[in-house]
Formats: structure tokens, sequence, C-alpha cells
């Protein structure tokens, strides 16, 4: 057998040892800490299959039907299911699958209905919104004009009032709703009536929720939004990758934005696992998870609040809470490197109106999906927090480090992840 030809048939572990092994460290990492990381989460043992399938191996430039490549009768099956699963779990007039992530969609939203230079009104990064809305540093604040709202000083929820006032005086092309450190529910009703008074187009960047509105357990964009943008593996816990739903009316523009005005040709292993991912959404299992994800949630809010830290905004509605750890003496980068020690993951975030740089910040992110997948429940969370309580507590005392890493492994090994831990 030729050497091209042995390369069909030799396993990872003995083409790449490198590799192989850079994964099996990750595996054990994943089983042996607790992700309380916001947007991670566990896909499926068939998300995984078909993400890792040959389908990584075609072009298919273009849509089901209208490609650009001969042999593209299976994956237009893979990606016409794809669609017809996600409009069946959002109920969305027009959906684009192709994206390769969340900021991708965004970029082909922006482009197929505004023009460099015009005003977006987005949330502000520093107060929970994301990069792709219109940050300094991202696309999105170099090609358009940026304007940003963020949340009260007092309550912590979403200035409502600022969000008009700012319309009013700037009128924006376009309104973003969605975020990624936002504990509350998003009023997209409130959004649709500011975006009708000023005559903007109304985009909502469901990336962290998007999990919690296929289950109805938080309010949907439809049929208010013109434009819906997520990214496929946060709450939703399918692969990594993107997606755009919209009005009819904007369909054509979307797909031209998609391909081939910002990507070339799609991947069809992902998208592959897109459905696979959109299929297990509609079950009832899924939302019985959702559920799960928010009273887990509730309850590491309740015990932490218990235990003396301050959440922004008091609580929270969804996944997520932000925890202001100033009052601990102690920076949101030292805390994410203690937890980090004692086997909890966790991202340092500013909280609004740091006074910390977003290198240091003052707070930290904590999220559910990822640990609901595995299995915890309320009591366990309970237990999380009195752990994270002893680690911020004393991260400099060695002994107490080792018991909570003791601990975290002890929790760990009751929830276990993938089949080869079986
Ligand atoms: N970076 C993602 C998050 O962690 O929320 C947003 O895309």
């Amino acid at each position: 057998m030729k050497a091209n030809q042995k390369n069909l048939r030799i396993d990872l572990k003995d083409a790449d040892p490198d590799i192989f092994d850079a994964i099996q460290g990750e595996i054990e990492r994943e089983q042996s800490k607790i992700v309380l990381i916001a947007s991670e989460n566990y896909v499926s043992r068939a998300v995984l299959e078909a993400q890792g399938s040959i389908l990584t191996n075609k072009y298919a430039e273009g849509y089901p039907g209208k490609r650009y490549y001969g042999g593209c009768e299976y994956v237009d099956v893979v990606e016409s299911k794809a669609i017809e699963r996600a409009k069946k779990i959002f109920g969305a007039e027009h959906v684009n699958v192709q994206p390769h992530s969340g900021s991708s969609a965004n970029m082909a939203v922006y482009m197929s209905v505004l023009k460099p230079g015009d005003t977006i009104l987005g949330m502000d990064l520093r107060h929970g919104g994301h990069l792709s809305h219109g940050a300094k540093v991202n696309f999105s604040g170099m090609v358009y004009k940026n304007v940003s709202y963020g949340v009260n000083s007092g309550t912590g929820y979403i200035d409502y009032e600022l969000v008009r006032d700012l319309a009013l005086a700037h009128r924006p092309k376009m309104i973003v709703s969605g975020a990624s450190a936002y504990s509350r529910t998003i009023d997209f009703v409130k959004f649709y009536e500011i975006a009708k008074e000023v005559n903007a187009l109304l985009l909502a960047d469901i990336a962290h929720i998007a999990g919690l509105i296929a289950a109805g357990i938080h309010p949907s964009p439809f049929p208010y939004a013109d434009f819906v943008t997520t990214s496929t593996h946060k709450t939703l816990r399918g692969p990594r990758g993107g997606m755009i739903m919209c009005k009819s009316a904007f369909a054509k523009g979307v797909d031209k934005f998609i391909f081939p005005g910002t990507q070339g040709g799609p991947l069809m292993h992902v998208i592959a696992a897109k459905a696979v991912a959109f299929k297990e959404a509609l079950t009832d299992d899924f939302r019985q998870y959702q559920k799960a994800i928010v009273l887990n949630a509730g309850r590491l809010c309740t015990e932490l609040i218990g235990r003396g830290y301050t959440i922004v905004s008091g609580g929270t509605d969804n996944h997520l809470m932000l925890v202001d750890v100033s009052n601990k003496n102690i920076t949101g980068k030292e805390a994410e490197e203690a937890l980090d020690k004692a086997g909890i993951t966790v991202n340092k975030n500013t909280i609004p109106f740091d006074n910390k740089p977003p290198t240091v910040t003052s707070g930290i992110r904590l999220g559910t999906p990822a640990v609901t997948t595995r299995g915890f429940t309320e009591s366990t969370m309970s237990e999380v927090a009195d752990v994270i309580d002893k680690v911020l507590k004393s991260p400099h005392d060695e002994q107490n480090m080792k018991d909570q890493r003791l601990r975290v492994k002890s929790i760990c090994e009751s929830f276990p992840i993938y089949r080869a831990f079986d």
C-alpha cells in the first residue's frame, strides 16, 4: 500500500502522537475540572460524531439545490435538515446555517443592510455587550459608527430609557439587542418599540440565550427582530459555529453576504453537527435541560449572595451571573487564577462601571450550561458555591487549596462526561 493510501487508515494516536496526547489531556481537563464558563458546553456524542465525519471533505459553495460543485446530493440533505429544524425551533421565516461563527453572522447581517459609516447602537462591551456589537477594536466599530448603551448604575438592568434617548439623538440604522454577560431577561418588545420609533432595523443576537429561547424559557425575539443571529455552541449545545435567522424580506441579502460576500465554502461537517444539535433541541429532554440550567444558576447565585458576594443586578434570570469580587479584596484575574488552581474554570469579566482594565477586572462571570449537561443538580451547585467561597477567601493557604481541589475532583468523578471515562 502506498504511503498516501496508508494515511487513510492510520489512527490519530499513531499518525500524530503530539496532537493525540493534547486531545487526551483536554479530555482529562474537561473531566476533572468544573467548567463554569457561561459560553461553554459539552456536545453530545452524536454531535461530535457528525462534526468529526467525512463531510469535512466536501466543497459545497452555494446553497442546497444551487451549488457550484458536483456531488452535493448528501450535503444538500444535511443543510436542508439543519435549516428545516432551526425554523421549527425558533419559528424563523428564513435561516442561513453557514456562518462560521456568531461574529461572521453579525458581519453578514450588517453588510447586507448597512453602508460603512452608518450608525449601530449596541450594548457596551464593558457592560456585557459583545465585540461585534460595535466595539472599537472590532470590525463592527471600525467600519460603522458606534453608539453604546449600558446598564443602569443603580439596578444593573439594561437602561431602556437610555437606549431610547440615544436612539432619538443618533438615529442609528441598526439597533443591536443581546449580550455576552447580562444575567437578566432581555425585553425584545421594548427594543422593537424603540427601533420602530426611530425607523431602525433591529438585530437580536441571542448567542448566549438561544437554548433558553428554544425551550420557551426566555421570551423570543420573534416576530419583533428583523434579524436574529446566534452562535450554536453555548446554551444551544451544538458545534462551534453561527447562524442567521431573518424575515423573508432580508433573506436574499443575508444569503448573498454569507456566500459569496464574506465566506467561501461552508463547513458541511459543522452544518451536519448543527442539524444533529437542532434535532436534540426539539426534544422534551432539551426543554428540561434548559430549565435545569436556570435552576442551577439561581441556586449558585443565592448561595453566593448568602456568603456575602455581590451579584451585578442582584441576581439572575438566565444561565449566568456576574460576580463583583471587589469587596473580597481580590481582582477578577486573581479570582480566575485561584479558582483554576482548585479545578474550577471561570473567566474574569469587567463589571459595569469597572475601574479596572479588562486584563484585571473586578468580576468573574459564572454560568451553568456545561455543569448542567454533566448532571449537576441544585444541591451540587450549593457545594460548588461553598468551594468557590473557600477558595476566594484563602487563595494563598496551601492546605485549603489542596482540600478544595480534592472536593472538586470528587464532585467531577460523580459526573463523568465522555464515554472514554465509562
Ligand atoms: N466569547 C463569547 C463569550 O464567552 O461569551 C462570546 O462570543
